[in-house]
């Protein structure tokens, strides 16, 4: 028999830009997870290295500004970027080189390659993420070059002010974040806990999608908010237009929730494993 020949089809590609989470459930690794999952090669800038486990970060180290313009100029430059997400950035500094580095390859809302932005401020522990003074630069130089933005509501608060308790006040803030530039806002309910359904919303500067999923009792939930951000990027990588990159992020993220498990003694993760065909 003749050695068979490899299929040579490149899947399509995502770049997260994002840090490293040495438990493996949020940052990089959900990133990476989430992407394989969806049929994505997924490439990878590290910011930052947590060390971090099921109990919370205990520290983290932010790699050199150069050294994340370097690893997204790489990729860009020889394999290609179909779409990209940026998660934890950890300093003003950080920020303004992703920015830079993305204008240079066209990654971005006026680019060739869509760029959601999980504007990552802490982890669930409350562990800060993102150096205070660097909040104005997720404003003023990521907001205006993103695809989406996927906020939970303790980042829109930081970010604009705006206190969500509502579904009104989840327009308001909405609108307050869409004025910020990004062409699509995904302000996200998860975090309105009184309500029975977990609504996202979803504003592109003229109209209001609801998206209204279950609300799961789920103890473990490390990496929900990665995992979202980074199925929107797969869906995106894969051609879809915005809302139904969204929508399909929110059905990933729902299973992922359904099927996350416990690890260590503290928060275990979101699981895209049920993406996955069982063993046979
Ligand atoms: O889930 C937000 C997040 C993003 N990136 C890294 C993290 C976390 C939460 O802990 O550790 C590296």
């Amino acid at each position: 028999m003749p050695a068979q020949a490899p299929s040579n089809t490149a899947p399509p590609t995502a770049l997260t830009i994002a840090g490293s989470d040495s438990g493996g459930g949020a940052g990089i690794q959900a990133d990476l997870r989430t992407f394989f999952a969806c049929g994505v090669h997924g490439m990878t800038a590290i910011t930052a290295v947590t060390v971090q486990n099921s109990l919370g970060v205990s520290g983290f180290a932010e790699l050199d500004a150069e050294v994340v313009t370097a690893q997204i100029g790489a990729v860009a430059g020889d394999i290609g970027v179909a779409a990209a997400k940026t998660g934890m950035l950890a300093t003003a500094e950080i920020i303004s080189a992703v920015a830079s580095a993305c204008d240079d390859v066209h990654i971005g809302r006026s680019g060739d390659a869509p760029l959601v932005v999980d504007p990552v401020a802490a982890s669930m522990h409350g562990d800060s993420l993102l150096r205070e003074e660097a909040l104005e630069a997720v404003r003023s130089e990521l907001f205006p070059r993103a695809t989406v933005v996927t906020p939970n509501l303790d980042e829109v608060r930081l970010l604009t002010g705006v206190q969500v308790h509502s579904a009104l006040q989840q327009r308001d803030a909405a609108i307050a974040l869409h004025e910020l530039g990004p062409a699509w806002v995904l302000v996200k309910g998860g975090h309105m806990r009184g309500d029975p359904k977990c609504v996202d919303l979803l504003y592109d500067g003229t109209e209001f999608v609801e998206l209204s999923g279950p609300r799961f009792d789920a103890p473990n939930t490390h990496g929900g908010g990665d995992t979202l951000a980074a199925a929107i990027t797969a869906a995106l990588a894969r051609g879809m237009p915005v809302p139904d990159a969204v929508a399909f992020g929110k059905r990933f993220i729902e299973r992922a929730v359904a099927e996350s498990y416990p690890l260590g003694k503290g928060i275990g993760p979101v699981s895209p494993f049920w993406r996955l065909a069982p063993e046979r």
